[in-house]
Protein backbone atom coordinates (compact mmCIF):
# COMPACT_ATOMS: atom_id res chain seq x y z
CA UNK A 1 0.00 0.00 0.00
CA UNK A 2 1.28 3.42 -0.61
CA UNK A 3 2.35 5.82 1.83
CA UNK A 4 1.62 8.66 -0.23
CA UNK A 5 -1.81 10.56 -0.13
CA UNK A 6 -2.35 12.36 -3.61
CA UNK A 7 -5.48 14.66 -3.61
CA UNK A 8 -8.45 13.65 -5.55
CA UNK A 9 -7.48 16.25 -8.25
CA UNK A 10 -3.96 14.92 -8.43
CA UNK A 11 -4.78 11.36 -8.59
CA UNK A 12 -7.34 12.27 -11.35
CA UNK A 13 -4.62 14.10 -13.24
CA UNK A 14 -2.06 11.54 -13.04
CA UNK A 15 -4.34 8.93 -13.93
CA UNK A 16 -5.41 10.40 -17.13
CA UNK A 17 -1.69 11.76 -17.79
CA UNK A 18 -3.22 15.11 -17.56
CA UNK A 19 0.03 18.40 -16.27
CA UNK A 20 0.63 18.47 -12.83
CA UNK A 21 3.08 20.58 -11.20
CA UNK A 22 4.68 19.66 -7.90
CA UNK A 23 5.18 22.70 -5.14
CA UNK A 24 7.24 22.52 -1.94
CA UNK A 25 5.76 23.59 1.53
CA UNK A 26 9.30 25.13 3.54
CA UNK A 27 9.27 28.29 0.90
CA UNK A 28 5.83 28.85 2.37
CA UNK A 29 6.24 27.88 6.05
CA UNK A 30 9.41 29.32 6.48
CA UNK A 31 10.67 31.29 3.55
CA UNK A 32 7.49 33.90 3.28
CA UNK A 33 6.78 36.04 5.89
CA UNK A 34 3.47 35.78 7.09
CA UNK A 35 0.72 36.94 6.13
CA UNK A 36 1.66 37.12 2.42
CA UNK A 37 3.00 33.71 2.29
CA UNK A 38 -0.74 31.78 2.91
CA UNK A 39 -1.57 34.62 -0.34
CA UNK A 40 1.46 33.42 -2.27
CA UNK A 41 0.48 29.57 -1.65
CA UNK A 42 -3.18 30.15 -2.47
CA UNK A 43 -1.88 32.17 -6.24
CA UNK A 44 0.71 29.45 -7.04
CA UNK A 45 -1.93 27.33 -7.22
CA UNK A 46 -4.34 29.33 -8.48
CA UNK A 47 -1.50 29.68 -11.71
CA UNK A 48 -1.70 26.51 -11.98
CA UNK A 49 -5.14 26.31 -12.33
CA UNK A 50 -5.43 29.24 -14.54
CA UNK A 51 -3.21 26.77 -17.18
CA UNK A 52 -5.17 23.73 -17.02
CA UNK A 53 -2.40 22.45 -14.64
CA UNK A 54 -3.17 20.54 -11.63
CA UNK A 55 -1.41 22.06 -8.49
CA UNK A 56 0.36 19.62 -6.15
CA UNK A 57 1.10 21.18 -3.12
CA UNK A 58 3.76 19.02 -1.38
CA UNK A 59 3.40 18.29 3.04
CA UNK A 60 3.98 16.39 5.88
CA UNK A 61 0.12 16.61 7.87
CA UNK A 62 -0.15 14.35 11.02
CA UNK A 63 2.26 11.70 9.55
CA UNK A 64 0.48 11.65 6.64
CA UNK A 65 3.10 12.62 2.97
CA UNK A 66 0.10 14.51 1.37
CA UNK A 67 0.26 14.98 -2.81
CA UNK A 68 -2.08 18.35 -3.54
CA UNK A 69 -3.11 20.10 -0.31
CA UNK A 70 -7.25 21.01 0.22
CA UNK A 71 -7.98 24.58 1.79
CA UNK A 72 -7.29 23.92 5.46
CA UNK A 73 -4.14 22.18 4.54
CA UNK A 74 -2.88 25.29 2.77
CA UNK A 75 -3.59 27.20 5.39
CA UNK A 76 -1.90 24.31 8.03
CA UNK A 77 1.30 25.16 6.00
CA UNK A 78 0.83 28.77 6.44
CA UNK A 79 -0.27 29.40 9.44
CA UNK A 80 0.90 26.68 12.06
CA UNK A 81 4.56 26.90 13.05
CA UNK A 82 5.78 23.23 11.03
CA UNK A 83 9.17 21.79 11.27
CA UNK A 84 11.03 22.33 8.14
CA UNK A 85 11.11 18.23 6.86
CA UNK A 86 14.27 16.98 4.36
CA UNK A 87 14.19 13.90 3.14
CA UNK A 88 15.72 11.88 6.41
CA UNK A 89 12.78 13.62 8.52
CA UNK A 90 10.39 12.35 6.24
CA UNK A 91 10.35 8.14 7.91
CA UNK A 92 10.66 9.95 11.60
CA UNK A 93 7.10 12.49 11.01
CA UNK A 94 5.46 9.21 9.49
CA UNK A 95 6.41 6.96 12.13
CA UNK A 96 5.33 9.62 14.93
CA UNK A 97 1.82 10.88 12.83
CA UNK A 98 4.06 14.09 13.09
CA UNK A 99 3.87 17.45 10.83
CA UNK A 100 6.46 18.80 8.68
CA UNK A 101 6.71 21.49 5.23
CA UNK A 102 8.85 19.61 3.03
CA UNK A 103 12.01 21.17 1.35
CA UNK A 104 13.03 20.89 -2.10
CA UNK A 105 14.76 17.51 -1.05
CA UNK A 106 11.52 16.38 0.84
CA UNK A 107 9.60 17.67 -2.26
CA UNK A 108 11.10 16.25 -5.04
CA UNK A 109 11.08 12.87 -3.19
CA UNK A 110 7.76 12.54 -2.69
CA UNK A 111 6.65 14.34 -6.25
CA UNK A 112 8.85 11.52 -7.87
CA UNK A 113 6.94 8.66 -5.67
CA UNK A 114 3.75 10.04 -6.70
CA UNK A 115 4.81 9.83 -9.75
CA UNK A 116 4.86 14.05 -10.54
CA UNK A 117 7.15 14.92 -13.33
CA UNK A 118 7.53 18.71 -12.84
CA UNK A 119 8.53 20.71 -9.82
CA UNK A 120 8.61 24.58 -9.70
CA UNK A 121 10.36 26.88 -6.36
CA UNK A 122 11.91 30.06 -5.82
CA UNK A 123 15.19 28.88 -4.84
CA UNK A 124 17.24 25.82 -4.68
CA UNK A 125 19.68 24.81 -1.15
CA UNK A 126 22.97 24.67 -1.98
CA UNK A 127 26.80 24.45 -0.80
CA UNK A 128 27.24 27.22 1.71
CA UNK A 129 29.82 29.69 2.18
CA UNK A 130 32.53 28.23 4.18
CA UNK A 131 31.61 24.98 3.69
CA UNK A 132 35.02 23.47 3.18
CA UNK A 133 35.24 23.87 6.87
CA UNK A 134 31.81 23.23 8.18
CA UNK A 135 30.28 20.34 5.31
CA UNK A 136 27.39 22.39 4.81
CA UNK A 137 25.67 21.80 1.92
CA UNK A 138 21.93 21.01 1.28
CA UNK A 139 20.77 17.56 0.83
CA UNK A 140 18.64 19.17 -2.32
CA UNK A 141 22.00 18.28 -4.06
CA UNK A 142 22.74 14.97 -3.48
CA UNK A 143 18.62 14.59 -3.62
CA UNK A 144 18.41 15.67 -7.16
CA UNK A 145 21.38 13.22 -8.13
CA UNK A 146 18.91 10.40 -7.17
CA UNK A 147 15.35 11.79 -7.31
CA UNK A 148 14.14 11.81 -11.65
CA UNK A 149 12.15 15.36 -11.16
CA UNK A 150 12.44 18.04 -13.36
CA UNK A 151 12.85 21.25 -11.25
CA UNK A 152 12.23 24.80 -12.43
CA UNK A 153 14.29 27.32 -9.87
CA UNK A 154 15.61 30.79 -9.86
CA UNK A 155 19.19 29.69 -9.51
CA UNK A 156 20.62 29.72 -5.70
CA UNK A 157 20.60 32.94 -3.06
CA UNK A 158 23.89 34.56 -3.38
CA UNK A 159 24.18 33.88 0.33
CA UNK A 160 25.31 30.78 -0.47
CA UNK A 161 28.85 29.51 -2.67
CA UNK A 162 27.24 29.69 -6.24
CA UNK A 163 30.36 28.38 -7.80
CA UNK A 164 31.22 25.44 -5.49
CA UNK A 165 26.87 24.60 -5.58
CA UNK A 166 27.29 24.40 -9.65
CA UNK A 167 31.01 22.21 -9.32
CA UNK A 168 29.09 19.81 -6.85
CA UNK A 169 25.59 19.45 -9.20
CA UNK A 170 28.55 18.17 -12.24
CA UNK A 171 29.98 15.86 -9.49
CA UNK A 172 26.10 14.59 -8.57
CA UNK A 173 25.54 14.46 -12.55
CA UNK A 174 22.50 16.29 -12.40
CA UNK A 175 22.01 18.31 -15.72
CA UNK A 176 21.82 22.32 -15.56
CA UNK A 177 20.25 23.93 -18.56
CA UNK A 178 19.38 27.84 -18.62
CA UNK A 179 16.16 28.84 -19.52
CA UNK A 180 16.42 31.25 -22.08
CA UNK A 181 20.10 32.20 -20.89
CA UNK A 182 23.27 30.65 -20.95
CA UNK A 183 24.31 32.34 -17.24
CA UNK A 184 23.34 30.78 -14.24
CA UNK A 185 21.20 33.12 -12.44
CA UNK A 186 21.62 34.33 -8.84
CA UNK A 187 17.94 34.46 -7.15
CA UNK A 188 17.37 37.93 -6.67
CA UNK A 189 19.90 38.75 -9.66
CA UNK A 190 19.45 37.99 -13.66
CA UNK A 191 22.74 36.75 -13.39
CA UNK A 192 25.43 35.43 -11.94
CA UNK A 193 29.11 35.38 -12.59
CA UNK A 194 29.22 31.64 -13.70
CA UNK A 195 28.16 30.44 -17.58
CA UNK A 196 25.70 26.63 -18.48
CA UNK A 197 27.18 24.54 -20.46
CA UNK A 198 23.56 24.17 -22.07
CA UNK A 199 20.94 26.82 -22.94
CA UNK A 200 17.18 25.97 -23.90
CA UNK A 201 14.74 28.22 -25.56
CA UNK A 202 11.69 26.98 -24.53
CA UNK A 203 8.93 23.93 -22.78
CA UNK A 204 9.34 21.65 -25.47
CA UNK A 205 12.90 21.13 -25.70
CA UNK A 206 13.28 20.60 -21.73
CA UNK A 207 10.31 17.80 -22.41
CA UNK A 208 12.56 16.51 -25.40
CA UNK A 209 15.62 16.33 -22.77
CA UNK A 210 13.46 14.97 -20.03
CA UNK A 211 12.14 11.97 -22.33
CA UNK A 212 15.63 11.34 -23.64
CA UNK A 213 16.76 11.42 -20.18
CA UNK A 214 14.49 8.15 -18.72
CA UNK A 215 15.18 6.48 -22.83
CA UNK A 216 19.21 6.50 -21.54
CA UNK A 217 18.03 4.96 -18.18
CA UNK A 218 19.74 8.18 -16.00
CA UNK A 219 18.39 8.51 -12.40
CA UNK A 220 19.15 12.24 -11.69
CA UNK A 221 16.58 15.27 -11.60
CA UNK A 222 17.02 18.08 -14.25
CA UNK A 223 17.67 21.64 -13.07
CA UNK A 224 15.68 24.27 -15.12
CA UNK A 225 17.17 27.46 -14.15
CA UNK A 226 15.06 30.36 -14.56
CA UNK A 227 16.42 33.82 -14.80
CA UNK A 228 13.96 36.41 -13.11
CA UNK A 229 13.56 39.13 -15.71
CA UNK A 230 16.04 42.47 -15.99
CA UNK A 231 13.08 44.69 -15.22
CA UNK A 232 11.58 42.65 -11.74
CA UNK A 233 15.17 41.86 -10.73
CA UNK A 234 16.66 43.69 -7.19
CA UNK A 235 18.87 47.12 -8.14
CA UNK A 236 22.32 45.09 -8.13
CA UNK A 237 24.12 47.69 -5.85
CA UNK A 238 21.50 47.59 -3.10
CA UNK A 239 21.57 43.56 -3.23
CA UNK A 240 25.01 43.67 -2.78
CA UNK A 241 25.59 46.34 0.11
CA UNK A 242 22.88 44.95 1.64
CA UNK A 243 24.57 41.16 1.32
CA UNK A 244 27.74 42.87 2.69
CA UNK A 245 25.76 44.23 5.35
CA UNK A 246 23.77 40.73 6.42
CA UNK A 247 27.34 38.95 6.46
CA UNK A 248 28.77 41.50 8.65
CA UNK A 249 25.97 41.67 11.45
CA UNK A 250 25.86 37.89 11.25
CA UNK A 251 29.54 37.81 11.72
CA UNK A 252 29.13 40.51 14.80
CA UNK A 253 26.02 38.47 16.46
CA UNK A 254 28.25 35.17 16.32
CA UNK A 255 25.49 33.40 14.55
CA UNK A 256 26.52 30.05 13.27
CA UNK A 257 25.68 26.50 11.54
CA UNK A 258 21.86 26.40 11.04
CA UNK A 259 21.13 29.94 12.31
CA UNK A 260 23.00 31.17 9.52
CA UNK A 261 20.57 31.43 6.76
CA UNK A 262 17.41 32.27 8.50
CA UNK A 263 19.49 34.99 10.14
CA UNK A 264 20.73 36.71 6.68
CA UNK A 265 17.29 36.19 4.67
CA UNK A 266 15.62 38.01 7.72
CA UNK A 267 17.95 40.47 7.95
CA UNK A 268 17.96 41.13 4.39
CA UNK A 269 14.42 41.12 3.54
CA UNK A 270 13.99 43.80 6.25
CA UNK A 271 17.32 45.93 5.14
CA UNK A 272 15.35 45.93 1.90
CA UNK A 273 12.30 47.71 3.12
CA UNK A 274 10.63 44.63 1.82
CA UNK A 275 12.30 44.78 -2.05
CA UNK A 276 13.72 41.78 -2.00
CA UNK A 277 10.74 39.93 -0.88
CA UNK A 278 8.84 41.55 -3.63
CA UNK A 279 11.26 39.98 -6.02
CA UNK A 280 11.19 36.65 -4.38
CA UNK A 281 7.70 36.50 -4.94
CA UNK A 282 7.96 37.77 -8.62
CA UNK A 283 10.50 34.92 -9.51
CA UNK A 284 8.53 31.70 -7.98
CA UNK A 285 5.28 32.95 -10.19
CA UNK A 286 7.62 33.49 -13.16
CA UNK A 287 8.82 29.68 -12.06
CA UNK A 288 5.18 28.12 -11.73
CA UNK A 289 4.35 29.69 -15.23
CA UNK A 290 7.81 28.14 -16.48
CA UNK A 291 7.08 24.39 -14.79
CA UNK A 292 2.88 24.77 -15.92
CA UNK A 293 4.54 25.49 -19.79
CA UNK A 294 7.14 21.98 -18.81
CA UNK A 295 4.71 20.00 -17.50
CA UNK A 296 1.96 20.45 -20.74
CA UNK A 297 4.82 19.87 -22.83
CA UNK A 298 5.68 16.49 -21.34
CA UNK A 299 2.22 15.63 -21.29
CA UNK A 300 2.13 16.18 -24.71
CA UNK A 301 4.36 13.76 -25.60
CA UNK A 302 1.99 10.95 -24.11
CA UNK A 303 4.72 9.14 -21.97
CA UNK A 304 3.32 10.37 -19.07
CA UNK A 305 4.72 8.74 -15.34
N1 LIG B 1 16.10 28.93 -0.88
C1 LIG B 1 15.21 29.95 -0.95
N2 LIG B 1 14.05 29.88 -0.25
C2 LIG B 1 13.74 28.78 0.50
C3 LIG B 1 14.67 27.70 0.53
C4 LIG B 1 15.84 27.82 -0.17
O1 LIG B 1 15.49 30.93 -1.62
O2 LIG B 1 12.66 28.74 1.12
C5 LIG B 1 14.32 26.45 1.30
C6 LIG B 1 13.93 25.33 0.32
O3 LIG B 1 12.90 24.58 0.89
C7 LIG B 1 15.20 24.50 0.25
C8 LIG B 1 15.72 24.62 1.66
O4 LIG B 1 14.97 23.16 -0.12
O5 LIG B 1 15.48 25.98 2.01
C9 LIG B 1 17.18 24.27 1.79
O6 LIG B 1 17.50 24.25 3.14
P1 LIG B 1 18.84 23.51 3.65
O7 LIG B 1 19.97 24.35 3.18
O8 LIG B 1 18.69 23.48 5.13
O9 LIG B 1 18.80 22.15 3.02
MN1 LIG C 1 22.56 22.76 6.05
Amino acid sequence: MSPLQPSDEVAAALAESRPVVALESTIISHGLPRPRNLEAAREFEELLRDRGVTPATIAVLDGVPRIGLDDDGVRRIAEEDLAKASVRDLPILAARRGSGATTVAATAHLAALAGIRVFATGGLGGVHRGASDTFDESADLPTLGVTPITVVSAGVKSVLDIGATLERLETLSVPVVGYGTSTFPAFWLRESAFELDWRVDGADEVAAIMAARDDLGSRQGIIVANPIAADQQWDPAEHDRVLAQAFAAAEAAGVRGKAVTPFLLSFIVDASDGRSLEVNLDLARNNVRVAADIATAWSALGRAA
